[in-house]
């Protein structure tokens, strides 16, 4: 046995538990869908959610003094309480997150920037995790009425472009950590990303209801990264990050032959009957070839 979590082992156990995150309620198809109402507006959706949330922040803290002086081993559980009482001075959430945006898509194709708020507890220390590739976390879901809606213990792998976006766009600020075996033969995980975002709906469930998640839920997840893959869904050599040519995060939207083949599943990406491993970089300079000089690599040029 290697004291090592090698990459072979690594992609072994992924094999033995790809199926798994099909359960994980992070995801966005999910199977306790109970309800779908009429899609609102994502504009004036948004600013509504936004109003919460900033609200919410503002009258609430997390127990950030147990996040102070981690042990390498450490991922003391996100508790959030409101600030008042015995807890009247302690910092709001607002004067601590930072924020990203993201455009979501309405079904014309029309652009609406969200906002999702973080907050990085501990950076980690190695590789960040892309919006493709498959991340081995822990991790909490709550609403703001601090209901816990999932809470994973146990590590689990998940494929970040199969979980809600704001779940999916916030991995990536997180680095990962170490993984050592121990003697006998459990992992101990130290150093890894640990991080909490709030999020407006259009990066959840949006007008899709659960059991535990009503529509239009902001949601708040606390993440612990512990360790990723890289992908390559179809084999072909080209990471899947790489398949989003659009960038969007949206890996079924990019299919440059047409053939209802998404790029990321496509081993022949251009239907040119050269499969794309053996023209994409032939001579191995980590560059696309792109022999005819047109500025279209070889394995998307039908020419
Ligand atoms: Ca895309
Ligand atoms: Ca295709
Ligand atoms: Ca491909
Ligand atoms: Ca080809």
């Amino acid at each position: 046995m290697k004291n090592k979590f090698t990459l072979s082992n690594h992609k072994h156990l992924f094999l033995f538990v790809v199926f798994l995150f099909c359960l994980a309620s992070c995801k966005k198809d999910d199977e306790n869908t109970t309800n779908e109402i009429p899609a609102n507006d994502y504009g004036e959706q948004h600013i509504i959610e936004n109003d919460s949330i900033i609200d919410f922040m503002q009258n609430h803290f997390y127990n950030y003094e147990d996040f102070s002086n981690l042990g390498p081993g450490d991922a003391p559980e996100l508790i959030i309480d409101s600030i008042k009482g015995n807890n009247s001075n302690k910092t709001s959430i607002y004067d601590q997150v930072s924020s990203f945006q993201i455009n979501v898509k309405d079904s014309n194709g029309d652009l609406f920037p969200h906002t999702a708020y973080y907050v990085i507890l501990r950076e980690g220390i190695g590789e960040s995790p892309t919006v493709a590739d498959s991340v081995y976390v822990r991790y909490k879901g709550m609403l703001l009425n601090k209901d816990v809606f999932d809470k994973r213990n146990t590590p689990i792998w998940l494929q970040a472009k199969n979980v809600v976006r704001g779940f999916q766009e916030f991995v990536p600020f997180l680095k990962k950590g170490n993984i050592d075996i121990n003697p006998n033969g459990t992992y101990n995980f130290t150093n890894f990303g640990l991080g909490f975002i709030i999020m407006p709906s259009g990066l959840g469930y949006y007008n899709t209801a659960t059991v535990s998640i009503p529509s239009y839920s902001p949601l708040i997840f606390q993440v612990e990264m512990i360790t990723l893959n890289r992908t390559d869904h179809d084999n072909d050599t080209v990471l899947t990050i790489l398949e989003d040519l659009d960038g969007d995060s949206n890996f079924d939207n990019d299919d440059t032959d047409s053939d209802t083949i998404p790029n990321y599943q496509d081993p022949d990406d251009d239907n040119d009957g050269v499969p794309t491993k053996d023209e994409y970089d032939v001579n191995g300079d980590g560059v696309a070839d792109d022999t005819d000089g047109d500025g279209i690599p070889d394995y998307l040029d039908n020419e």
